[in-house]
């Protein structure tokens, strides 16, 4: 079948890009094997031993093309204000005669890919479909892992113009002429210059976050960087949870976990991204629209993540991960290496542990897998309705000050815990690392409009949710005065579960504390954890005195958003200044 609206616009593009040829992706295992061949004589991919790694490769990315670059990611709405004070703005007519000038002629001597690709599950109504150009082939081997790819997403366009346009290049994959431009209004994005993640897989997001956040504004429902699990309880009560957690603060790790504690079960539905609507019984609804996991390597390991370790048995491509004499992979927190042991660091450079003073593999090294390979893999990934959410989970990377957990007082209260969320930044984009920045919703570099209307969105969810979630903020990675986390995280982390759980069902005893509802600490289950009591009240702790200052910070951050931040958010932002005055 012929879609006019997708045969002009590829020759719009080629006409500009000026590519050698042309193919059009069927998302064949065929077509997979050819490209893998293809790739291995240019050694874009690097072959690993079969015994250990069947059908799984190595690629290495350009040194200084390793992660996110949020400084050169821009949201290109007509006005200004649209975008807001936390995202980078070029207006569409400067994007077109600074940016589209760098895509001419990109192609030259190259094939050009066309990536039809579908976000969400087949048959879905809450299914989208997207079109990716890409001159590189390891782009299109990784979106037939993340996505439904090829034909599937073909017979779901049909004939339809409504599909979301992205055109990418390598360039000459440099920071110098790097560009990823969205395109709200017309549901367009032109990325050059980088071969990685989030800023060359188009389908993750450019698309399934930043134009389908706009998207779901206009109509309703929610585009989020969320996990999304299934919970069953020793009683065979069973939930769904949904989790905002920033890049590389825990959410494949959460959404793969194997609990310490017995009886309880968890199921992967999502690990990064989730798409929600209202359901006709007043519940939100949540989708996967992803088919894959773009996960972190480092500190993945038999003991923080068997259902990971386990799920990369076969077909995967590793990025930047280092390779070890044998031909298998290595990355920090893996273990199992001789002291003076040699191999190939992330770059291709002589390693050698005990000697070699920086990492083997980068710290956003990843692997990419087909969710479906997870043991832990819900039979909902498919399902076109998707899955009924009990609680949504905000969680932050805090070495100070916020509590492994408490429980927000209303949606309204929900919807400021989410907006004040603060995080150190990690090495999933580029920059400084362990700053503490404040990321809405983990939507700082993913929301595709103006962040004070997109919490007004979340406000005007809430109003049509006549079951909402119970919503929880989290945090694992506070530390003591040793510098040590003073909780034990990965399959632990179900005890935390067990309490919302707990709440969920009307129990689970609580403090009420100026941020919200904290546990007792009979109420965590620490049984058979070597916590000390004074380390467990650490972990619970709410200081006033260092909370004022928070908020005092927290104060400046909103201001920035003038008179468009909603009302509520304001008045919940006093409402908690008054809570920790009285202390
Ligand atoms: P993105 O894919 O970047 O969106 O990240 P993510 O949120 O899926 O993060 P991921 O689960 O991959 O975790 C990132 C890093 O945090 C990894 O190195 C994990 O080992 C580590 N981590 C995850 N969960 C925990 C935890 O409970 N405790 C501790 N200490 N570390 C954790
Ligand atoms: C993230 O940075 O949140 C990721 C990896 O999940 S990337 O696909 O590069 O965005
Ligand atoms: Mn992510």
């Amino acid at each position: 079948m012929s879609n006019q609206h997708l045969d002009t616009w590829i020759q719009s593009v080629a006409a500009h890009l000026q590519p050698d040829t042309i193919h059009i992706c069927d998302g064949s295992v065929a077509e997979r094997d050819a490209l893998e061949q293809q790739m291995l004589q240019t050694g874009t991919l690097l072959t690993l031993d079969p015994g250990r790694h069947p059908r799984s490769f190595l690629h290495r990315s350009d040194p200084s093309d390793v992660a996110r670059t949020e400084h050169l990611t821009f949201i290109c709405s007509e006005k200004k204000e649209d975008a807001g004070p936390t995202n980078n703005w070029i207006s569409p007519a400067e994007a077109r005669t600074r940016v589209w000038p760098v895509f001419a002629g990109a192609m030259k001597g190259r094939t050009m890919y066309v990536v039809p690709y579908l976000m969400g599950p087949v048959g879905s109504s809450y299914s989208k479909v997207g079109i990716e150009i890409t001159d590189s082939p390891y782009v299109v081997a990784n979106m037939r892992i993340m996505t439904r790819m090829g034909k599937v997403a073909l017979d779901h366009l049909g004939t339809s113009s409504d599909f979301v346009k992205g055109v990418h290049s390598l360039g000459d994959l440099s920071p110098e002429r790097r560009y990823i431009c969205h395109f709200p209004e017309t549901r367009t994005i032109w990325s050059i210059g980088s071969g990685y993640g989030g800023n060359a897989l188009l389908g993750k997001k450019c698309h399934a976050l930043r134009l389908a956040s706009v998207q779901g504004r206009d109509e309703g429902w929610m585009a989020e960087h969320m996990l999304i699990l299934g919970i069953t309880t020793p009683t065979g009560e069973k939930h769904y949870i949904a989790g905002a957690f920033p890049s590389a603060c825990g959410k494949t790790n959460l959404a793969l976990l194997v609990p310490t504690l017995p009886g309880y079960k968890i199921e992967t539905v999502g690990d990064d991204i989730c798409w929600m609507h209202v359901g006709e019984d007043g519940r939100l609804w949540a989708i996967n629209p992803e088919a894959g996991m773009f996960g972190v390597a480092p500190n993945t390991s038999l003991k923080t993540n068997p259902n990971a370790m386990k799920a990369l048995a076969n077909d995967v491509i590793y990025t930047n991960v280092a390779l070890r004499k044998d031909g298998s992979v290595w990355w920090e927190g893996m273990n199992g290496l001789a002291d003076g042991e040699e191999m190939l660091d992330w770059r291709g450079q002589p390693w050698k542990k005990g000697v070699s003073t920086e990492k083997a593999a980068h710290p956003n090294s990843r692997f990419t897998v087909d969710i479906r390979q997870a043991p832990s893999a819900s039979d909902r990934i498919d399902d076109p309705r998707g899955v009924p959410i009990s609680a949504i989970l905000f969680g932050g990377r805090r070495a100070k000050l916020t509590p492994l957990v408490y429980e927000a007082r209303s949606w309204e209260h929900a919807v400021y815990v989410g907006a004040t969320m603060v995080s150190e930044t990690t090495a999933a984009a580029t920059g400084a690392v362990g700053v503490p920045r404040n990321d809405p919703m983990a939507m700082l570099p993913f929301c595709g409009y103006n962040m004070a209307d997109y919490w007004a969105h979340w406000l005007a969810m809430g109003e049509k949710l006549s079951r909402p979630p119970k919503v929880f903020h989290v945090n694992w990675f506070r530390t003591g005065d040793d510098g040590k986390f003073l909780w034990p995280g990965y399959g632990d982390n179900i005890r935390v579960l067990k309490w919302m759980v707990e709440r969920i069902a009307g129990g689970g005893k609580a403090n009420e504390t100026p941020l919200g509802h904290v546990p007792t600490q009979d109420a965590l289950d620490f049984g058979g954890l070597d916590i000390p009591a004074a380390r467990q009240q650490q972990l619970l702790a709410v200081d006033p005195a260092a909370w004022s200052e928070e908020v005092a910070r927290t104060g400046e951050f909103l201001d920035k958003f003038g008179d468009r931040l909603p009302a509520p958010i304001r008045a919940q932002h006093e409402a908690l200044k008054g809570r920790i005055k009285a202390r």
